[in-house]
């Protein structure tokens, strides 16, 4: 047995740990790191869990191949490779790049040496079809940089804010925000608390990061563009804007006046549920109070119809508050693995990236940087003609389960004519495959802390693990990026890595792919990896420089399409606990939430974990289920307009009366699914033939209106089915 230190993979904050390992390198224990530079010690319940995620029985131990009667065999790597690029090469003749497409999820976006690696594959071969998790996320913050235009200097650090307003967002749970801080952040929240930062919520539950806030709001979901409307509105009658900054940076500031004159408080407040003197306290606390530290939003309203329009609206509010930082101003983290970029106090006026270049053959959305927008994945495979997506890699993401329209997405994923799992566990999306290429795990692999989310952290922070523990004992597993260096060797493709072609005749190592990611680093790779904690590169302070002499871009705030949206908004009519969707009447709205246990799909697989949570219970505020004459425990059957489902009802007081807060990542295929056994998936209660935003497809997967109905017994267990090796968990 020994102790050796390194950094969890599963989820963004990458928690320092102490993994204990037996004598063949397994992994035994994982504790949180008290000397970890970012993380002090914090480590949650998943984290704990690794030996049981590591070890777990759904974990694919060899490449698989689906037979014809639908069981897996194992086939050797080479083999597997030589098969696939066979099949590639064959459908690209036939019918061109576009036939091949790729996704990437968690999986990938957490693993610093393969996640390049499908962009690459996929630039190489020719093909746009590139998807990942950003577009079924909260994409709406390009849409709204893309359209309000970017300050080129970054927003106050959370030591140096005296407020942040947050809607739709929990950082003490998901530890994945934007802007505050995802390491050891309940920690961080109370030193910012203690220093007296003011803290305003908006959420239909009171969250635990609600628990912390001056003001909370908590209106019914779905309407935040009418909240930060109204704030803005009492910000500008009341004068609170910055008016010297706006001056100088903002081209229709009466735009915006009179495309918020009708969001009067009182309106406000009867559409969303709230209080109108709640209202004015939080506009007053954010914009005439506090000085530092702006508003951000999380999956909640970026999930929820007009995503777009509030993410424009709360990034307004940090705009007309002149909430960035200023010229002379010390960068709290200008990077360590990335290039830095010198900052200026200026702004680049509106990009709107998608309205150029490639459009989709599916409903001519544009392209956010190299990605196509998931919303329309399903129809790129169904839809016959030119351009149909054929063959697709899905790269840790488990698509069979959580994209939205999951009835849909199986269907299409069971129409490819090759579909590659690249993945360590046999889950929904396995099942479908035709090969399922297992790779190495977090502890398996070497690795960097993630290089193009490194502006996240408080501090320049990167540090490198070495692969500490071994692969299960008998396994045939590789690196991830090993599979599409592999593919492409065989199709005689020049793959460019994170900008830099490789050399395609000698197969680099996963060392070898870090050192590139690392390349901007200031110290050589070698040094890095010597740092055992990694470092805190704070050398060369960089500091926001003076606009450049003549240069007049301005920020767009309410540019007609935007100012259209408005007051399109405005004039619908809402009756709560009577919704209208597509012609039909629901009674509650359904908002989406994450659990500290479960990672979107993952950890599913773990008994202690679910021993704590065997399914994705509905939670509801004790009063409706006194309205709805049923207990907790009770099942009941959630209906949208685009399909049903069941769950367990747990009661509670968080949740605001009129809302139904329950998860996603859970049940199996659709047709197999036993909620007793597998919890329910709410991606049946969403539909991607409509409910598109016009940008970037945007599927409704919050403040979706549905029905409740108590089920009158509860959902009886199929038989299992042997292939089902989710099955085998013990509830
Ligand atoms: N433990 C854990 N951590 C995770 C994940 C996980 O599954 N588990 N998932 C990871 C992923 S993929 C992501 S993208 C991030 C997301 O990180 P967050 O965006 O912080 O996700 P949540 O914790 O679900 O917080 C969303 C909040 O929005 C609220 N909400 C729902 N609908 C609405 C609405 O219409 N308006 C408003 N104002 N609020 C609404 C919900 O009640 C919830 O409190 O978390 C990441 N971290
Ligand atoms: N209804 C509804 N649907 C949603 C959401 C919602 O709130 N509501 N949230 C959406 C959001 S924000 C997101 S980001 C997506 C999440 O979508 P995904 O990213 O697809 O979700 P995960 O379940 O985290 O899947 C990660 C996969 O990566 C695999 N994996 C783990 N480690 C590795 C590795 O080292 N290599 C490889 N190759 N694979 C690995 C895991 O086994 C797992 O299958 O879900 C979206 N879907
Ligand atoms: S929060 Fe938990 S799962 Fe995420 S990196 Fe830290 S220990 Fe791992
Ligand atoms: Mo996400």
């Amino acid at each position: 047995m020994r102790e050796v230190k390194s950094f969890c993979r599963f989820c963004m904050p990458f928690c320092g740990t102490k993994v204990t390992l037996d004598d063949n390198d397994q992994i035994v224990s994982v504790k949180g790191d008290r000397e970890d530079l970012m993380t002090s010690g914090y480590i949650c319940f998943k984290g704990v869990q690794a030996p049981a995620s590591f070890s777990a029985p759904d974990r694919v131990l060899y490449p698989l191949k689906r037979q014809p009667d639908g069981t897996f065999a194992r086939i050797g790597f080479e083999q597997a490779l030589d098969e696939i690029a066979a099949k590639l090469r064959e459908i690209i003749q036939q019918h061109g790049p576009e036939a091949v497409g790729g996704y990437r999820g968690a999986g990938s976006l957490l693993n610093a040496s393969a996640t390049s690696m499908v962009p690459a594959f996929l630039g190489a071969i020719g093909s746009h079809k590139h998807f990942t998790t950003y577009t079924i996320d909260q994409s709406a913050k390009s849409i709204a940089l893309g359209r309000i235009g970017l300050w080129n200097a970054p927003r106050h650090p959370l030591h140096d804010s005296d407020v942040r307003l947050m809607f739709g967002v929990n950082p003490l749970v998901s530890l994945a925000t934007s802007y505050f801080d995802m390491t050891n952040p309940t920690k961080r929240m109370k030193d910012a608390r203690a220093r007296g930062l003011k803290l305003i919520v908006i959420d239909p539950r009171r969250t635990e990061t609600a628990n912390y806030a001056d003001v909370f709001l908590q209106p019914y979901p779905g309407e935040d563009p009418t909240v930060a409307a109204g704030l803005i509105h009492i910000i500008l009658r009341e004068g609170w804007e910055d008016k010297a900054f706006c001056a100088a940076n903002v081209a229709d500031m009466d735009a915006l006046r009179s495309a918020v004159a009708p969001y009067v408080p009182d309106y406000v407040a009867k559409r969303a549920g709230i209080d109108a003197d709640d209202l004015y306290r939080a506009a007053r606390l954010f914009a005439h109070e506090c000085k530092r530290g702006g508003g951000s939003t999380g999956t909640g309203p970026s999930m929820a119809p007009h995503s777009n329009l509030t993410e424009h609206l709360v990034e307004t509010l940090n705009v007309i508050c002149g909430r960035f930082m200023r010229e002379g101003e010390k960068v709290a983290n200008p990077g360590v693995l990335r290039p830095r970029q010198t900052h200026r106090a200026q702004v680049t006026a509106a990009p709107r990236w998608w309205e150029s270049g490639y459009k989709s053959r599916i409903g001519g959305f544009g392209m956010l940087g190299d990605e196509m927008m998931s919303g329309i994945l399903s129809d790129e495979i169904l839809e016959p003609g030119d351009g149909q997506v054929r063959a697709l890699f899905a790269h840790g993401s488990n698509l069979a389960n959580i994209m939205p329209d999951q009835r849909k997405m199986v269907r299409a994923l069971q129409s490819l004519e090759l579909l590659v799992n690249v993945d360590p566990y046999m889950n929904e999306t396995s099942r479908l495959a035709h090969y399922i290429l297992p790779t190495k795990m977090g502890y398996e692999r070497e690795d960097l802390t993630m290089f193009f989310y490194e502006s996240l952290y408080a501090e320049p922070y990167a540090r490198y693990t070495p692969a500490i523990s071994a692969p299960p004992p008998g396994s045939e597993l590789v690196d991830d990026w090993e599979i599409f260096w592999g593919l492409a060797k065989r199709l005689g493709l020049q793959l460019t890595y994170d900008g830099v072609p490789l050399d395609m005749s000698s197969q680099p190592t996963t060392d070898s792919l870090l050192a590139l990611v690392a390349r901007h680093a200031p110290v050589q790779f070698e040094e890095l990896k010597a740092m055992e904690l990694g470092g805190i590169f704070d050398v060369d302070p960089i500091h926001v420089q003076a606009a450049e002499p003549g240069h007049s871009d301005r920020f767009t705030v309410m540019p007609a399409d935007v100012a259209v949206e408005m007051a399109q908004v405005y004039r619908q009519t809402v009756s709560h606990g009577a919704y209208v969707s597509h012609g039909q009447v629901f009674t509650h709205r359904l908002a989406t939430r994450r659990l500290r246990d479960v990672q979107n799909s993952c950890h599913r697989n773990v008994p202690a974990i679910r021993q704590r949570m065997p399914y994705n219970y509905a939670y509801l505020h004790p009063d409706e289920l006194a309205a709805l004459g049923i207990e907790e425990g009770d099942r009941i059957e959630i209906t949208s307009d685009a399909g049903s489902i069941p769950a367990e009802v747990k009661a509670d007081n968080t949740v605001r009366p009129g809302v139904v807060s329950i998860t996603h990542g859970w049940g199996t295929l659709p047709d197999e699914t036993d909620y007793q056994r597998d919890g329910s998936n709410t991606g049946l209660l969403i539909s991607t033939d409509r409910d598109l935003d016009p940008i970037n497809a945007m599927p409704r997967m919050s403040a979706i209106p549905v029905n409740i109905r108590p089920l009158d017994k509860p959902v009886m267990p199929k038989a299992g089915n042997g292939q089902q090796i989710l099955s085998t968990i013990t509830l």
